[in-house]
């Protein structure tokens, strides 16, 4: 069965009628939960603190030309060393929960091997201290930072990954289970699969089009075999973290439409299919079958990848208009520049949609937001969801006043919150937000020149400043509701 690539439209979610604010219509639902999420390599830095090994972010970073600016994973944002004092921020916001990653090769430097009783420590702390603070601890076992020796040994595209990554979740699951209530396996394995081992623009940084199939595969397959573990040894919520793409047609005929069908075919059913469904959809395989042929499906594998799933958190950024080829996209595609490769959508160009842009370019559109989550909402009915990611970048500076003016962040926000509001209005059941991200922070192929923060970080001082967001977004909470803009200047 295949999933319908299209997506409900909405009433424009950001219109709003003029006059006193609707109080009522921007109440969230109750029990919403008010987040911020990170991940362990973009704000840990410490890469070689207390036998953390290496990973493949450290590499990808030690490869010249691969990271702008030459940046690496040091100094991040020191949250290693500035455990307590971000705690004590996520206070001052009055975030109801943390989402935060597990770096793997703090926790088990090889990847398999001998487990860091120091770095198991740190999380075993961060999650004390989050708790003590009225916080609730959402771990990610998997953000991106495969152990390097994983990757010497093949990395994702090999099974034995997989079976790695299910024992370093057991590990965790003992470690940190009795205190946590909802365990996230992978974020984005899209991004990991396709930008890691086909575009080449993420660590491991190789260009395998072949291969990057069999990691998707295998990251999957790692999912299913983590959630099993997690349940045996924990008994938490089991959810993964997916990032949507909405893909609208650059233009209403019938090749732009196919185009669409194909790129919805590898950015969502890829992962869709066997998660829920425990089958990869045929039009999908009939389209990738020039490059692989999926003998590295095993018996069994769909059926333990397609574990039930407590919630799907869902990471949303901005849209994308897909045509059928560089021609077909005109003007627009010598804008949009040079795409990197990307599986089974070539010759499709993915184009940024939305008349505004953040600071890197990225599409501006809250429409897209509600219909993530209402077609996850109907594909994968009864279970909760939650908004795991969701924010800006835009070029942040302190003024001399010692203020972070970032209303555009404020407005992308708020227009966000309100997509999420109309969704969950709609039946979505939407449970939880949470902003990316709560500190500005290493962005992978950018480095440190885009800051998504809702504090900013000074990264020679690492001086931390809330920003006006942050303050909004912190009245947000306290109301469990969307406020207007003018509550920055609270
Ligand atoms: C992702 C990652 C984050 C990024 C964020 C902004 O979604 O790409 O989960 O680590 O930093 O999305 O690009």
């Amino acid at each position: 069965m295949t999933a319908s690539t299209q997506t409900p439209q909405t009433p424009n979610a950001t219109a709003r009628p003029s006059g006193a604010p609707d109080a009522a219509r921007e109440e969230m639902p109750a029990g919403f939960v008010w987040g911020a999420s990170t991940s362990a390599f973009q704000i840990e830095g410490a890469t070689g603190a207390d036998g953390r090994g290496p990973s493949i972010w450290d590499d990808f970073c030690a490869r010249p030309g691969a990271v702008l600016g030459g940046d690496t994973g040091e100094p991040g944002a020191d949250h290693y060393r500035r455990m307590d004092e971000d705690i004590a921020l996520m206070r001052e916001l009055g975030l109801g929960a943390y989402r935060f990653s597990v770096s793997w090769p703090r926790v088990r430097p090889g990847g398999g091997g001998p487990a860091n009783r120091a770095g198991i420590d740190f999380y075993d702390r961060l999650t004390d201290a989050l708790l003590e603070a009225g916080i609730t601890p959402w771990p990610t076992l998997y953000h991106w930072d495969l152990p390097s020796e994983l990757e010497e040994a093949g990395g994702w595209p090999v099974r034995d990954t997989a079976l790695r990554f299910a024992e370093y979740a057991a590990l965790m699951g003992e470690a940190l289970g009795d205190r946590i209530g909802h365990w996230t396996t992978l974020n984005e394995p899209w991004c990991s699969a396709f930008l890691g081992y086909a575009a080449g623009i993420h660590a491991p940084g190789r260009t395998e089009p072949a291969a990057s199939l069999a990691a998707a595969h295998h990251l999957m397959l790692g999912h299913g075999l983590a959630a099993r573990e997690l349940r045996r040894v924990c008994g938490a919520q089991v959810g993964i973290v997916l990032n949507p793409a909405e893909l609208v047609p650059h233009r209403p005929v019938a090749e732009d439409v196919d185009a669409v069908r194909r790129a919805d075919g590898v950015r969502n059913r890829l992962f869709t299919g066997p998660l829920l469904r425990g089958a990869y959809p045929d039009d999908v395989l009939e389209d990738l079958a020039p490059i692989s042929d999926f003998s590295f499906v095993a018996d069994g594998d769909l059926e333990t990848i397609a574990q039930p799933l407590d919630f799907i958190g869902v990471n949303y950024y901005f849209a994308e208009r897909v045509a059928a080829d560089r021609e077909a996209a005109g003007d627009a595609a010598a804008e949009a520049g040079p795409a990197p490769a990307l599986v089974g959508t070539e010759p499709a160009v993915l184009l940024p949609h939305g008349e505004e842009r953040t600071g890197m370019d990225w599409g501006v559109d809250p429409r897209g937001m509600y219909g993530v989550l209402t077609r996850m909402a109907a594909e994968a009915p009864g279970t909760d969801l939650y908004v795991t990611e969701n924010g800006a970048a835009y070029p942040d500076e302190v003024g001399p006043d010692g203020r972070v003016r970032d209303s555009e962040r404020v407005s992308y926000l708020r227009d966000h919150l309100l997509a999420v509001r109309a969704a969950a209005r709609g039946g979505a059941p939407v449970r939880g937000y949470f902003a990316w991200s709560l500190l500005d922070n290493f962005e992978w192929a950018w480095g440190y020149s885009q800051r998504f923060g809702l504090v900013h970080v000074d990264f020679a001082t690492q001086h931390r400043t809330v920003k006006d967001s942050g303050r909004w977004y912190a009245a947000a909470a306290a109301a469990g509701a969307v406020p207007g803009a003018g509550a920055a200047e609270g």
